[in-house]
């Protein structure tokens, strides 16, 4: 066995024999990109198709700085400090082969929460052109059912009073962009990599709704000069686990966070860039006129399919999505899902056979080595599920479609948030902003059927659809009856 070394910049001609290492220089490159929520999904994602262009040689003026808002971004920070903001990708592929790789293209990385000067610089330094955001679908601050923005939150409307004390996305991304105009300097393009449909215009929408409070005429510079593309993001990228951080140390590396994904990567994206944009197109990366049918594909097949598996899995004791899908009975329920609810609403997709797309989610979900866990899939559920399966649900009663596979999965997940237990009475933790609203809801629906989707920032009206409730209530009753969820997904297909 080798003795692992220490990633770091110096070690790194010693690693190449190891595995591949940046080959290219990271100590004079300009910082391009600032990048708010650096999480494994970045690291495996964006990050990774930069480094793939500065391998070849292109793109030195596109580093990346890291930014994280939130008090556990430090944890990261201070590894990748150490490190050189180096780190391991691990791509795992189905047949338990891994593919390790050392990643160059962060640079950087400062925290919003203790030093927001040096933020706010960052961004608005004349060689940022980009700011780009994985800050998850419910940091954007805004009611799913509404639409609007959230004034009520306290940091916003701290924020708002104290301009030069940005706390959220939007302070900073005001501040930034004032510093900008003020200094005749072009702005940078906003560009969102979450999971939400047509995430570059509700971005838009949200910050102007907060410039217009804060300062009425940055708002109208923003307006006109500030571009933000929509993007569809995909690749699987797991927690980190323990066991990945040993598995490398025989690869020979000791690397404090590694990140791990599955092979897949895909990125498409509005070609619409403020002020320029690396060559992304020559390392996959697709540019279309529009992405809202791509995006809408991949949320309400991919993403709902997820939190289908999960939420299910859940209550049934299945810890991975791949033991979902390995198990035959929510392999079909998944496809059934996908074919007889999700797919009639989403129409053609030019270029896009959705029977293939379809196949390869299941093959995607089936990788055993990538072993998704189940909790982090149900994690966040209230700002997921209602982008991911809600809508889907809303879209099949105006039509008159089917919604009984999507209904039992809203069932399941009322029963998970007042058990906080799987069917056999094991612990499931709620991991949700929401934690006690969900807790608190749920557990009144011994005396209301209808408490858990009576909240309306969640579900809309779907308390008050006749037909949507009878399915509902029924399932609910099954559920609470001890009827095993299988038995229940058995008799929906
Ligand atoms: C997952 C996504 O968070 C979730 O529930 O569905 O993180 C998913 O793995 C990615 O969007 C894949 O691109």
């Amino acid at each position: 066995m080798k003795i692992p070394i220490q990633l770091q910049q110096q070690n790194l001609e010693e690693l190449g024999s190891r595995m591949p290492v940046p080959t290219y220089n990271r100590t004079d490159n300009k910082i391009g990109v600032v990048h708010v929520g650096v999480g494994g999904f970045h690291r495996a994602h964006q990050a990774y198709y930069l480094h793939q262009l500065r391998q070849m040689g292109e793109a030195s003026e596109w580093g990346i700085c890291g930014i994280g808002l939130r008090e556990s971004d430090t944890k990261l920070r201070d590894s990748l400090k150490t490190q050189d903001h180096l780190y391991t990708l691990m791509v795992k592929h189905p047949n338990g082969k891994i593919e390790p790789e050392v990643i160059g293209s962060i640079v950087d990385f400062e925290m919003g929460t203790t030093n927001k000067e040096r933020v706010i610089s960052h961004m608005a330094n004349a060689d940022t052109k980009i700011v780009s955001l994985t800050i998850t679908e419910g940091g954007y601050n805004f009611n799913p059912t509404t639409g609007k923005f959230n004034f009520d939150n306290p940091d916003i409307q701290h924020e708002l009073h104290h301009p030069q004390d940005p706390i959220t996305i939007y302070g900073f991304l005001t501040a930034a962009l004032k510093r900008r105009r003020d200094a005749g300097l072009p702005s940078f393009t906003i560009l969102s990599c979450d999971n939400i449909e047509h995430n570059g215009d509700m971005t838009r929408k949200m910050l102007l709704a907060f410039a217009k409070v804060q300062d009425a005429d940055l708002a109208k510079w923003i307006a006109q000069e500030v571009c933000f593309p929509n993007s569809m993001v995909d690749r699987i990228t797991p927690v980190t686990t323990k066991a990945d951080i040993d598995t490398l140390q025989n690869y020979g590396v000791h690397d404090a966070w590694p990140v791990t994904c599955e092979p897949f990567i895909q990125w498409v994206i509005e070609d619409k860039f403020s002020n320029g944009r690396p060559a992304f197109e020559k390392v996959g990366v697709q540019f279309v006129p529009d992405v809202g049918p791509y995006e809408k594909m991949k949320l309400r097949l991919l993403n709902a399919g997820h939190s289908v598996l999960g939420i299910l899995g859940a209550i049934h004791g299945h810890t991975t999505i791949n033991a979902c899908v390995q198990d035959e009975v929510f392999a079909n329920y998944l496809r059934a899902f996908l074919d007889k609810e999700a797919t009639p609403i989403l129409g053609d997709i030019k270029g896009i056979n959705l029977e293939n797309y379809k196949d390869s989610l299941l093959e995607r979900f089936a990788n055993p080595n990538i072993k998704d866990s189940v909790s982090r899939i149900c994690s966040e559920s209230s700002a997921k599920l209602p982008k991911f399966l809600i809508t889907t649900i809303h879209e099949n009663l105006a039509k008159g479609g089917s919604i009984k596979f999507a209904t039992l999965v809203l069932a399941a997940w009322c029963y998970y948030s007042d058990k906080e237990a799987d069917q056999h009475g094991r612990p499931l933790e709620i991991i949700d902003v929401l934690q006690s609203e969900l807790h608190q809801a749920a557990a009144k629906t011994k005396n209301d059927p209808l408490a858990f989707i009576k909240q309306e920032n969640l579900f809309g009206n779907l308390a008050k659809n006749n037909r949507f409730v009878e399915v509902y209530t029924f399932m609910l009753q099954e559920l609470y009856k001890n009827n095993r969820i299988t038995k229940m997904m058995q008799s929906i297909i």
